[in-house]
């Protein structure tokens, strides 16, 4: 293979000596202020640091919607491609190592070699994903309507053989957990007999189960739309729980953002799922209709820090079992996707830290006393905390970028993909 463009160190050591001062004036300012609430930026710096949140292969490729999709250039071809992409946005800014690939989009003829070549770059790999909502050219039975849950046997065994196939890639490549989200619903009323579905969908996943290695977890992914608009069998949090609790320990229930109606209280769904001891994982973006996979915190940066309250809650309480896998998982339309995956791995980052400088006694002191104006007053002065120098300072130390957009920019990196990589057609990137 021909050397691919890449960006290195010592690039994004003389950009970042282009930022490195005023940064620091702006860390020792508040450095100072923490100081006076007795918080040691140092530990929010380590925190910072210390996160870790994965990027889905599928978002390095421009989405589409079901109107159109406008590629953007330079776009990865193939798996190679997408892992360098996500290589580049680790390397600048550190807290993505590891990815997560969608079968078949990303088969790979050979687990060996893919796992070699992510280790090359620093990767490694999150959780497995299987597709049953479409249909592939050579696939013999079609899911058109329904895949786990279709009433008919052999669609639900074809459906099952695949993703035991995806445990079985994820096993080589050293995956530790499985993510099901299926497209299965209806869209005429008593187009599907909803208890029967869910039957069958629990029949499935049982076999699923079965084939899952002792140390992987199996995440249930629920969504209350889309594709079938007007119902869907793992439709929220609740048959979700139900399910993971009838499967057994390693059945987890898994929240994607995008996957509740609007307006919908998820930081307590979160709570309810972390009480429950089956809070699995997690998919990051945002939205404002519902599914829409924008951008994470570009809407609404106070609700992603609200759940990220109850996440930081739990992890300082030391919650039996709590142990979320992060990931983003969002479609980019209109915007270079590196550039959104930098900017919402770091304002995941940014939420956490946020959380952590919650003063949780003082809450709780406040919750006891049921005085809920400090109660909100406590949580904003977390929220209005403006933590970038601690998230550039972080990734700085690292070894990555004070400014990762900017470096990215700087870099010409799109433009040389471009020449390496001329566009070809009926690529599978990004969510179409
Ligand atoms: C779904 C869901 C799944 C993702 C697919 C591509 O809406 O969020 O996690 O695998 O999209
Ligand atoms: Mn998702
Ligand atoms: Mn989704």
């Amino acid at each position: 293979m021909a050397k691919h463009f890449e960006i290195h160190d010592d690039f994004v050591a003389e950009q970042n000596k282009k930022s490195e001062a005023w940064n620091k004036e702006d860390f020792d300012h508040l450095a100072r202020k923490l100081e006076r609430s007795n918080v040691d930026i140092e530990d929010l710096v380590a925190t910072a640091q210390a996160f870790r949140v994965a990027v889905p292969s599928w978002g390095v490729g421009t989405g589409g919607t079901r109107f159109a999709r406008f590629p953007g250039v330079g776009e990865p071809r193939n798996i190679f491609e997408k892992l360098e992409d996500c290589g580049t946005i680790f390397k600048l800014v550190r807290s993505t190592p590891a990815v997560s690939l969608h079968i078949p989009w990303d088969k790979p003829d050979s687990t060996t070699e893919l796992r070699e070549f992510a280790a090359d770059l620093g990767l490694h790999f999150d959780a497995m994903n299987s597709n049953t909502f479409q249909d592939q050219p050579e696939q013999e039975l079609s899911y058109r309507f329904g895949s786990l849950t279709h009433p008919d046997q052999a669609i639900r065994n074809q459906a099952i053989e695949h993703n035991i196939e995806c445990i079985e890639i994820g096993r080589s490549l050293g995956s530790r957990a499985h993510t099901v989200w299926i497209g299965d619903g209806g869209n005429f009323p008593g187009q599907q007999h909803f208890r029967k579905a869910l039957e069958r969908y629990l029949e499935s996943m049982g076999q699923i189960y079965q084939a899952l290695p002792d140390d992987w977890r199996l995440f249930i992914e629920h969504k209350f739309y889309e594709p079938a608009f007007y119902s869907t069998v793992i439709n929220d949090w609740g048959v979700s729980y139900y399910c993971a609790r009838e499967l057994g320990p390693k059945a987890f229930c898994l929240v994607d953002l995008g996957h509740h109606a609007p307006n919908v209280n998820i930081e307590m769904i979160v709570a309810r799922l972390i009480q429950f001891g089956r809070l699995g994982g997690f998919h990051f973006n945002d939205s404002k209709y519902g599914d829409d996979d924008l951008d994470a915190g570009s809407i609404k940066p106070f609700q992603l820090f609200l759940i990220f309250n109850e996440l930081v809650d739990a992890e300082l309480g030391r919650v039996p079992g709590f142990n979320p896998a992060y990931m983003l998982d969002q479609s980019h339309n209109v915007t270079d996707p590196l550039e959104s995956l930098m900017m919402s791995a770091s304002e995941v980052v940014r939420a956490y830290v946020q959380a952590h400088l919650v003063n949780r006694r003082l809450l709780s002191e406040v919750q006891e006393k049921s005085d809920p104006l400090m109660a909100l007053a406590t949580l904003k002065q977390a929220f209005t905390t403006d933590v970038t120098p601690i998230l550039a300072m972080a990734r700085e130390r690292s070894g990555g970028a004070i400014d990762p957009i900017a470096t990215y920019r700087a870099s010409g990196y799109r433009k040389h993909k471009a020449e390496e990589r001329p566009s070809v057609l009926g690529v599978a990137v990004g969510i179409v």
